[in-house]
């Protein structure tokens, strides 16, 4: 009973913020983008067009831990171990900067269109 309201409580402030932790079922698109140093500076692509209740799944292939923060704080991936992904829901029309924890120079950009 406790562990659903947070879990609830946690969802409403992702939606309330435009962005939040989601299950691929919850998306209408779930994008990909990799955290990657070949062939990229770290997010693959750095730039990604999505639309209102579309997702975007981080995935780590590289050999230490990273994550994916907003600048503004509205979404935060988690640690990102090697090899492990979180999706993150995005609800709000916007541009949403964002840059990973530990790397502060990785930096990378979702545009949510309506
Ligand atoms: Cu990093």
């Amino acid at each position: 009973m406790r562990v659903s309201a947070v879990i609830l409580g946690a969802a409403l402030a992702g939606l309330i913020a435009g962005a939040g932790a989601a299950r691929a079922e919850d998306c209408k698109t779930v994008y990909q983008v990799e955290i990657t140093f070949k062939g990229a500076k770290g997010f693959k692509p750095r730039e990604l067009t999505v639309h209102a209740g579309d997702c975007v799944r981080w995935t780590n292939m590289t050999g230490i831990e990273h994550s994916a923060v907003a600048v503004d704080r509205s979404f935060h991936t988690g640690t990102l171990m090697p090899g492990s992904a979180n999706i993150i829901v995005f609800t709000k029309p916007g541009e949403v900067p964002y840059a990973c924890g530990p790397h502060p120079p990785m930096k990378g950009l979702i545009i949510v269109e309506p």
